[in-house]
């Protein structure tokens, strides 16, 4: 009886010491070196969205927070890291969470950050409380690291504005990108890839939703821009690989152009960002490499590095345990 007491008594200070850990590290920077893939490992975190933003990497990302054997999406809050160098990283705390849109009823789904003229435009996935199914909203903050409020006090999009698919969930992961000439655009959905101008004020749409045919699109449109092209890619079939198209002309049309990621280990989805820094391009993707079980539901944020042929097109990324050196 003895042994057991003191059994419990040090699980109930390990329990102690655990959540006092747990508070700390969302309270204040918290900083790490990652040691290969997955470079976070302290937390579960899903679908990565990065900003390069006056020579550092800032690092978005939704937190997996369903306990363990809970086969489904459990995500209240989002989460920030910063890199100099791809390798260190700070994680501040948690810049944004689902109950600053007073609007939404729970789900931090995919996001993404954007500045404009000094101020950030994060956009996000969360499910909406009165009209129903997921809905984009927008926050804005004066910092890439917030504090960021509601930046309309109503949704972007609900999922009454999209007809073109039946289910609820067809109004999730934005993806922003500005074009040379200024007009900002914001690509979204699952099942069916939306795409729709926004007014310079990034927080009104500009005109219709539009829709953009790609083959096996399943979700998690990121549309970037280099050396003259436009770059969409997205989540392709289900459990999901990454696949691409490619326009010179934001409007399209895309061409397809194949797979450039693989099916992501232990996990259904695969939620890519890809950014240059530092003279490297790095795709950044999520696993289930760290789950114990439903990996699904419990990934994990990797970096890679992705390389373009001499006529723009990408080759296959290899996804690699030791993940990428310093950049310098
Ligand atoms: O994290 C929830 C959903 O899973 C995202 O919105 C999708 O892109 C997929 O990663």
């Amino acid at each position: 009886m003895q042994k057991l007491k003191k059994y419990f008594a040090v699980v109930w200070f390990g329990a102690c010491l655990f959540s006092a850990v747990k508070v700390e590290a969302q309270s204040k920077d918290t900083v790490f070196r990652s040691n290969g893939n997955p470079i976070i490992r302290h937390k579960f975190t899903a679908d990565p969205a990065a900003m390069v933003y006056k020579n550092t990497v800032y690092l978005y990302t939704g937190v997996d927070e369903a306990p363990t054997g809970k086969n489904n999406y459990e995500m209240h809050h989002w989460a920030s890291f910063t890199s100099t160098d791809m390798l260190n990283w700070t994680e501040h705390p948690s810049p944004l969470n689902v109950k600053a849109f007073a609007w939404a009823k729970d789900d931090a789904w995919a996001s993404q950050v954007i500045e404009r003229d000094g101020k950030f435009y994060w956009y996000v996935a969360v499910e909406h409380a009165s009209i129903g199914g997921k809905s984009i909203g927008v926050a804005v903050a004066d910092n890439p690291l917030g504090p960021f409020k509601d930046a309309r006090g109503s949704a972007l999009v609900t999922n009454d504005m999209t007809k073109a698919i039946k289910h609820h969930w067809d109004d999730i992961d934005p993806s922003v990108i500005i074009d040379k000439d200024g007009q900002a655009y914001l690509f979204w959905g699952n099942s069916i890839c939306y795409y729709a101008k926004l007014k310079a004020n990034m927080t009104e749409l500009d005109g219709p939703i539009k829709t953009i045919t790609l083959p096996h699109f399943t979700e998690a449109p990121w549309v970037h821009y280099r050396n003259g092209w436009y770059y969409l890619s997205y989540a392709y079939e289900f459990p999901e690989k990454i696949a691409y198209a490619m326009s010179r002309n934001i409007n399209g049309p895309w061409q397809y152009k194949g797979i450039i990621n693989e099916l992501a280990g232990n996990s259904n989805t695969n939620h890519q960002a890809i950014i240059d820094f530092k003279g490297k391009s790095y795709f950044i993707y999520h696993t289930g490499a760290l789950a114990a079980d439903a990996g699904s539901f419990h990934r994990s944020v990797c970096v890679d590095y992705l390389y373009y042929n001499k006529d723009g097109s990408i080759k296959r990324v290899i996804m690699t345990s030791e993940g990428v050196k310093a950049a310098r």
